[in-house]
């Protein structure tokens, strides 16, 4: 049972790095437009969010200029071109440089939280989960990018931790189109082992009604 009070929006990575071209996601040889198909969905979720007055988390991913919170062992994996190396959005997935940006139509407003992670994790090495113990947050409702890899990590460290996830479906994205539904089929098997997953549409009409009920 999701309530809006104990409900947080957490949006991963929305960042011009993966989804745009020219950004890291892009130099590495993949088609950006398979990740761009989800800002509008989100958009539209992040527009209720705010009007059902949820908490909303926004997360980058991102490195230190002087890469010392970049594992070697990553950086070496990344590429090339490789975390640190110059690009035409900037030094890729460094913090501050143009491509680490979250994207402009889901840029964060006023109040809303925002989570610099180093790793795949939300929750590695950031303050997300004392943030949303503090806020009463119980439950996530999660978009972003990647499904397979930064959606995926996060919802299972949020799992471990306690948090009920419901993972939407159109709101994430892989570069990988069976990874995607992969991902999405491991997290509700055995009777939703990591979580949830429904559209967009679907958690929308759910708020419409919370509206009506409280109205
Ligand atoms: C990746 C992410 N794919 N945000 N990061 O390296 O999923």
């Amino acid at each position: 049972m999701f309530s809006p009070a104990s409900t947080a929006f957490v949006v991963i990575d929305m960042q011009g790095d993966f989804l745009l071209p020219g950004g890291f996601g892009e130099l590495l040889g993949n088609d950006t437009t398979r990740l761009h198909r989800a800002v509008a969905p989100t958009q539209r979720v992040l527009e209720a969010a705010r009007q059902h007055n949820l908490l909303v988390v926004h997360t980058r991913e991102g490195h230190l200029p002087d890469l010392s919170d970049c594992p070697p062992s990553k950086r070496r994996r990344s590429g090339p071109p490789r975390i640190g190396d110059p690009g035409p959005m900037g030094r890729v997935l460094v913090r501050g440089e143009p491509g680490w940006e979250i994207v402009p139509e889901l840029a964060p407003g006023p109040g809303e939280l925002v989570v610099d992670k180093p790793g795949k994790g939300a929750f590695w090495q950031t303050p997300l989960d004392g943030l949303l113990l503090a806020r009463g947050i119980a439950s996530l409702v999660v978009a972003g990018v990647t499904t397979d890899v930064c959606v995926q990590t996060t919802v299972r460290e949020a799992n471990d931790r306690g948090y009920e996830c419901l993972v939407l479906k159109d709101c994430t994205a892989s570069y990988f189109t069976e990874f995607h539904q992969a991902t999405l089929d491991m997290i509700v098997a055995q009777g939703g082992i990591v979580g949830w997953v429904a559209s967009s549409q679907d958690l929308l009409e759910a708020l419409a009604r919370v509206r009506v009920a409280v109205a």
